[in-house]
This record gives structure tokens, sequence and C-alpha cells, in this order.
């Protein structure tokens, strides 16, 4: 079998989505997820202009070896440009190994460890109480474990809280906007959330929260200890992780369970904080994180650490993704959590999926390969749209991580 062509499809229905293409000369052929957040057009060069002239004609039952060939053979290593256009490629590959086997990816891989997938829905609001209405919601729906953000009071907009009732999208307009962020209110006020979240729904449901990089490690320090009472499943982003030693520091004063990273490309970004035990759950995911291939042998590092998934699954990320890590999630052994925001109607008539959600979990189906394709007619209708991820500044205008 020959790879006869790999094209490229980006749509926008309701947000940008990149999806990568590969045909063999048997007709079978896979799809994987390029889709980069405000950075889309960057991963459509680099694979339309650099790498896919490179598959045609190679066997696609090689996927290690064309992985290498992308990752080690190039000069230019890592990026999250380079490594999502990598992950795209090797995902459609794997789909194709699956569909050639009969079989779907989660066989492929070594087979289930276990019966169902549990994942994390949002839950947000302006306020304490519109938060807690929108946590009955998600646990009406089924929902174990949910992700609670709500807005500060004197903060305008917070990230994670939606706006007007939608569903939270960040990459909101054509230039990036700005937000105001202030440590000190956000600090003062997050931990009465949690209380009210124990006091509302008890200690079964999983509570998580997302700091979205914005503390430093002393004030992520605090955090941790100050919810500790209120057993978060975990705390994500807490700081930047660019700096890695700065992690020991909040390990050394919390108990509360640390996440990390959904922004890492690379098995290299995530060592330190595996190897020296400064984290309990990774989250880089199937497309940001040079796909299937590469994912393993961070899951495989991070067993050693006792260290879980939990893997990123915003909406910034195709269903495609979302179907590839389901079968990931359903085979690793150290396997926690993974993350679900719902995909609109409009998304999920361009995406064709297997995966099945039920109260609470979901299971990959058993659809050969990934189970996910996409209608390229209906893709074609929604044109690209440039759609950026604001900018955070704190209240002096000091610009900040957002
Ligand atoms: O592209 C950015 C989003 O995916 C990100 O803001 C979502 O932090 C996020 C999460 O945990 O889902
Ligand atoms: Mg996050």
């Amino acid at each position: 079998m020959k790879i006869t062509e790999a094209k490229v499809i980006v749509c926008c229905p309701g947000r940008n989505f990149v999806t990568l293409k590969i045909m063999t000369d048997e007709g079978v052929y896979g799809v994987g997820d390029a889709t980069l957040n405000g950075r889309e057009k960057a991963v459509v060069s680099f694979l339309e202009d650099y790498l896919c002239p490179s598959l045609i004609g190679r066997d696609p039952s090689q996927i290690e070896d064309i992985w290498q060939f992308f990752y080690r053979g190039a000069y230019w290593r890592r990026g999250p440009v380079g490594m999502t256009a990598i992950a795209a490629i090797d995902t459609a590959l794997w789909d194709i190994k699956g569909k050639v086997a009969g079989m779907p990816l989660y066989q492929l891989l070594g087979g289930r460890s276990r019966d169902k997938i549990m994942v994390y829905s949002h839950a947000n609001g302006n306020d304490i109480d519109t938060t807690l209405a929108e946590v009955a919601k998600s646990v009406d729906k089924g929902y174990k474990a949910v992700r609670v953000q709500c807005g500060i009071p004197g903060v305008a907009s917070t990230y994670g809280v939606s706006k007007g009732g939608k569903s939270y999208e960040p990459a909101d307009a054509d230039l990036p906007t700005e937000s105001v962020w202030s440590t000190e209110k956000y600090l003062n006020h997050v931990p009465k959330l949690f209380e009210a979240v124990r006091n509302e729904f008890g200690e079964d449901l999983h509570i998580l929260h997302d700091v979205h990089h914005r503390l430093t490690p002393i004030e992520a320090a605090r955090l941790g200890k100050e919810v500790e009472q209120y057993h978060l499943f975990w705390l994500e982003d807490c700081v930047p992780a660019e700096n890695q030693d700065a992690w020991k520091l909040i390990r050394q004063h919390t108990t509360t369970p640390l996440a990390v990273g959904e922004v890492f490309n690379s098995i290299h970004d995530c060592r330190e904080l595996i190897q020296n035990q400064l984290i309990d759950y990774i989250r880089s995911t199937v497309v940001h994180a040079g796909g299937i291939t590469q994912l393993r042998r961070i899951a495989d590092l991070a067993a050693l650490y006792h260290v879980r998934t939990g893997f990123h699954g915003a909406t910034d990320l195709s269903p495609i993704c979302m179907g590839t890590a389901l079968h990931f999630d359903y085979w690793v052994p150290n396997f926690g959590i993974q993350e679900h925001m719902a995909h609109s109607e409009e998304m999920m008539a361009v995406f064709s999926t297997s995966y099945e959600f039920k109260d609470g979990y979901f299971t990959p189906g058993e659809t050969p390969g990934h189970g996910v394709d996409i209608d390229e007619a209906l893709a074609a209708q929604y044109p690209y749209k440039r759609a950026c991820l604001p900018v955070n500044r704190l209240e002096d205008g000091t610009l900040w991580n957002w």
C-alpha cells in the first residue's frame, strides 16, 4: 500500500478546525486533527508546504519510521506548529492501520484496560450561585466530575466564564482582545467557590479547577493549601511550566493534586515534572503532543512515577482528536480522567463519530480506526475565519499570562 495524496481541509462550523486526510492507492484513507487554536494557518502551511509532499509514495503502515523521519530527521525540532502537524499525520496513519486491520484503535494499542472512560464537563457562571446552577446541570446529565470556574467580583471577565449563556469559546475576535486580571481578588474569592460546591453537592462529586497559568509559585502554593480541605480532583496549570523547578515550591506546600501539560508538545516538556514527581496528572494530548506515537511514550514514562493521564479536551480540539484520545484512554493503564467539552450540533454535523456518552462516561466505539470522519462537502460550506485567543494584563497594565 502507498500514500497517494495528503490534503488539508480547513473549516469553521462555529470555530476553526484543520483536518489532514491521507489517501492510499487501495482506497483506504485516514484523518487526523491538525487544529492549533488561533494559529491554524501556520499548521496548514507547515503541512502543505513541507510535510505532505514527503508523504507521497510512502508505505502508510510504517508509522514509527514516518514519525522519526519528520521528528528526528528534521533539523528544526519540536514546537507547537511542527508537533501538531506531525500529530495529524500520525493520527491519520493509525486510522488507516486500524481500518486495514479491521480493528478499533484501542485494540491495536493492546486492548481496553477499563469498561468506560470517566470524563469531566465544564460549569461556569458570573457568580457563585449561577455557577452552582451550572454544576447542577452537569450532575443532572450524569457527569461524575466537573471543572468549576466562576467570575471574580471586581474583575470584568474571568478565564473560563462564558458570555451571554453561550458555551465558552476563548478565541473570540479577529485580533486578540485584552482582559484584566487581579491575582489578589482571585485568591481571596475562589476558595469560597469550592466551599459552596462541597456544601451543595457533598463529597462524591469530583471537582476540578483551571488556573490557566495566572499565579506565581508561592501564590499557587497558598491556593493549593487553602483548598486542600475541599479535596479537588486537581488544580490545573497553576503556574506556567517553562521553569519546571518552580513546581518544587508548590509541591512542598500542598497535597492538592496538580495537573499540567495541555500546551506541552514534547516528552521533553513533561520529563522533569514527571521524574521529580511534581505533578499528578499529565494533560498533553494527541493533537498537540505528536500523536499516538509520542503520547504512548509520555504515558509510559508517567506510569513509572505514579502520574496519570488527564487529556485536554476543549472544543478547539476537533472531534477527531476527541475520538482518538478516547481510544487511548480506553487502553492506557495509568488513565486518570478525560476532559469533555461538548461540540455544537453544527460541528458534529461536519464530523461523524462513533464514541458514546452514558452517565458520565464515554466508550470509543468499535468502528475500525479511530471512528471519526469528516464530511468534506459540508465542511466546504464553512470557510475559515480568523479568531485569536485573548491576552491578559494586570490592573496596572502589565502584560500577564493568559
Ligand atoms: O486553546 C485554548 C483552550 O483550549 C484552553 O483555554 C482550554 O485551558 C483549557 C482547558 O483546560 O480546556
Ligand atoms: Mg486548561
